[in-house]
C-alpha cells in the first residue's frame, strides 16, 4: 500500500495482502471568503450621480445602472456586486471618494456573503 497526502488506500491492483482502508481528507484548498458591496439610498444624492458612479465603477450599462440605482432609491440598498476582498475594498474607497469629492452623502460598504 502506498501513501501520498491526502489518503492512506489500496489501489486496484495493489496487492499488498492488506485490508482496504480507505483514510481520506479533504484537501485543504479553500476557496476565498466573497463580499457583497452595497450601495445604500439617501435623500440627496442625484439619481443621476448614482448611476455614474454604477457605470464607472462597477461596468454596468445605462439600463443595468438605472435599474439598480431605482432599486436602492426605492428599497434602501442593494446589492451592486459581489467580489474578493481587495477588489470589494477598493470599490468602496472609490465610490466613498468620488462621492466626497462631489460632495454627496452616497454611502457605500461591503459585507462577506455567508
Ligand atoms: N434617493 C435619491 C434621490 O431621490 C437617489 C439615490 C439612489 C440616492 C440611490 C442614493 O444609492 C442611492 N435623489
Amino acid at each position: 500500500m502506498r501513501l501520498d497526502d491526502h489518503m492512506m488506500a489500496d489501489r486496484p491492483g495493489d496487492d499488498d495482502g492488506q485490508t482496504d482502508l480507505l483514510t481520506k481528507t479533504k484537501p485543504k484548498t479553500k476557496r476565498p471568503p466573497l463580499y457583497k458591496v452595497m450601495l445604500l439610498n439617501d435623500d440627496f444624492t442625484p439619481m443621476e450621480f448614482v448611476v455614474h458612479v454604477l457605470e464607472r465603477f462597477f461596468g454596468l450599462n445605462h439600463a443595468q445602472a438605472f435599474e439598480i440605482m431605482l432599486t436602492v432609491h426605492k428599497k434602501g440598498l442593494a446589492v451592486v456586486g459581489v467580489f474578493s476582498h481587495e477588489i470589494a475594498e477598493t470599490k468602496v474607497a472609490q465610490v466613498m471618494d468620488f462621492a466626497r469629492r462631489h460632495q454627496h452623502p452616497l454611502q457605500c460598504t461591503m459585507e462577506k456573503e455567508e
